[in-house]
C-alpha cells in the first residue's frame, strides 16, 4: 500500500523536525559556556520518528523515554520552556531543576517521563499501558527504547507480559546501531534482527528506515490501529542515526568507531530533516517562502526560551536540603 501524504502533514512533521534539530543545535552552541551542567544526549538525526508519530497520538496517550529524550519529549508537545529551564537547572524546569536533561516529563501532553536507566521505559510504559487498559480508556501507551535496551532483562519479562496480557502499548524501538562505542556487531549475534527478535517472543512487529517520513508513516498507521483494535502490543523497529557523539555536543567520528562511510550515509544522505525539506520544496516550490517564514518564528522561539531559562532563578536550596534529608 502506497501512502500519500498531504502537504498539510508533511509540514506538520517538517516543522517538529526543524524544531528539535534547531532547539539542539542551540543547545550544543551554549554548551561549553558550562551554563547547562547536566549530561545531554542529542537527537540530532534521529528526530523523524518521533515527529511523524505526533500525527497519530494526542495528549491523552501515556508516553515514556530514556536517556536520549528531548526529540520525544518536544514531539509530545513538551514545553520547550520548562525543557530548557530543567536543562539548565532552573526552578521553572519540568522537574524543578532537580533532573536534568534525562528527566524531563510534561503531565499536561501525557509526557510521563524520561528515565536514565537504560531500559528503564520498558516496564514503565507496560505499566502505564495496563493502567489504560483497566480504566477501559481508547488511548494507547508509548514507550521509546534504543537498540541497547534489547540487552536489559527486563525487555523480555515486559514484552512477554503486554502480549500474555494484550496490552495496548507501541514499542518504539530507534536502532541506531550503537550503545555508546559498541557497535551492534559485538553485542548481538549475526544477522539478528531486532523486530524478529520481538515477533520470535509472539508480538506484531515490523521495520523500516527511521529516517523516512513516508515510510515511517506508514508502519506507525498499521500499528496504531493494530494497537487500537484491541489485540495488543506492536513494536516497531526504525534503523536511524545520532549525528553527534553518544552523550554531550560534539562530532566524535575522529575516534573512528563507527565506519566513515556508515556516517556519511546516514549524516550526508539520509539526514530525515534535508529529506522532508528538500520533498516540500521540490513539489511545492511556492511554500519556500513559507517555510523560510516559519524557520524565522520557531527560531525566535527557541531564543526567548533560551533568555527565559537563562535568567529563571535556581531551585531554593531549602527544597534540596527537604529532599535528601527524607
Ligand atoms: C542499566 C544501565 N546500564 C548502562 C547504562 C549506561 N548507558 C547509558 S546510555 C547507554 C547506551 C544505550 O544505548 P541505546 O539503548 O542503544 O540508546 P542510544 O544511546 O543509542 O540512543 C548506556 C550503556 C545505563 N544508563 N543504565
Ligand atoms: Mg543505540
Amino acid at each position: 500500500m502506497k501512502i500519500n501524504l498531504s502537504l498539510k502533514n508533511k509540514i506538520k512533521i517538517w516543522k517538529i523536525i526543524y524544531k528539535i534539530r534547531r532547539t539542539e543545535e542551540i543547545i550544543a552552541l551554549n554548551y561549553y559556556k558550562e551554563k547547562m551542567r547536566c549530561p545531554t544526549h542529542l537527537s540530532i538525526g534521529q528526530e523523524a520518528v518521533p515527529a511523524t508519530l505526533s500525527l497519530f497520538i494526542n495528549r491523552k496517550d501515556q508516553a515514556i523515554s530514556g536517556h536520549r529524550g528531548h526529540a520525544h519529549y518536544l514531539a509530545k508537545g513538551g514545553n520547550l520552556k520548562k525543557m530548557l529551564c530543567e536543562i539548565h537547572g532552573k526552578a521553572n524546569g519540568c522537574s524543578e531543576g532537580k533532573g536534568g536533561s534525562m528527566h524531563l516529563k510534561d503531565d499536561k501532553v501525557g509526557f510521563v517521563g524520561t528515565t536514565a536507566i537504560v531500559g528503564n521505559s520498558i516496564p514503565i510504559g507496560v505499566g502505564l499501558g495496563l493502567s489504560i487498559k483497566l480504566k477501559k480508556k481508547k488511548n494507547l501507551a508509548i514507550i521509546y527504547l534504543g537498540d541497547g535496551a534489547i540487552e536489559e532483562g527486563v525487555f523480555y519479562e515486559s514484552l512477554n507480559f503486554a502480549i500474555i496480557k494484550k496490552i495496548p502499548v507501541l514499542f518504539i524501538c530507534e536502532n541506531n546501531f550503537y550503545s555508546v562505542y559498541s557497535s551492534l556487531k559485538v553485542r548481538q549475534p549475526k544477522n539478528r534482527k531486532i523486530y524478529k527478535l520481538s515477533q520470535g517472543i509472539g508480538c506484531k512487529s515490523d521495520f523500516t528506515d527511521g529516517n523516512d517520513y513516508a515510510k515511517i508513516f506508514k508502519k506507525i498507521k498499521k500499528a496504531v490501529e493494530y494497537i487500537k483494535s484491541g489485540k495488543g502490543p506492536f513494536f516497531l523497529e526504525f534503523a536511524t542515526y545520532r549525528h553527534r557523539e553518544h552523550c554531550g555536543p560534539n562530532f566524535d567520528d575522529n575516534l573512528n568507531y563507527r565506519p566513515k562511510k556508515l556516517s556519511y550515509n546516514w549524516i550526508k544522505k539520509k539526514d530525515p530533516l534535508t529529506k522532508i525539506e528538500k520533498n516540500i520544496v521540490n513539489k511545492y516550490p511556492k511554500k519556500i517562502k513559507y517555510l523560510e517564514s516559519e524557520k524565522i518564528k520557531i527560531n525566535n522561539e527557541i531564543s526567548s526560551a533560551f533568555k527565559f531559562a537563562e535568567i529563571s532563578p535556581y531551585p531554593k536550596t531549602n527544597i534540596l536540603k527537604k529532599i535528601y534529608a527524607k
